[in-house]
């Protein structure tokens, strides 16, 4: 899953315009179709809400989550994001 949205983001590199909304993965999508209930980014990431706050870790495709929840063997936001870079944490 995390492979296919880093290969999503490699392949939508173009900036969206002013009236669209730029999705975890890349993907350009119209602003009016943000938090209308359909997954139109089709990673969800128009679904969420974006402003995490300092006690929440925000996964790469755009879902907080509690900084509690990062590196605990969980995959807490469902791409596997919160548990990537681990071994930085890691003592032994
Ligand atoms: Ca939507
Ligand atoms: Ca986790």
């Amino acid at each position: 899953m995390s492979r296919c949205v880093i290969i999503s983001i490699i392949h939508y590199l173009d900036a969206c315009t002013s009236e669209q909304f730029k999705c975890a993965n890349g993907r350009c999508i119209t602003n009016a179709y943000r938090c209308n209930g359909n997954n139109d980014c089709r990673d969800g990431s128009d679904e969420v809400t974006y402003a995490c706050t300092s006690e929440q870790f925000k996964c790469a495709n755009g879902r907080c989550i509690t900084n509690a929840y990062r590196c605990n063997g969980n995959n807490d936001c469902r791409d596997g994001s919160d548990e990537v870079t681990c071994e930085l944490f890691f003592f032994d």
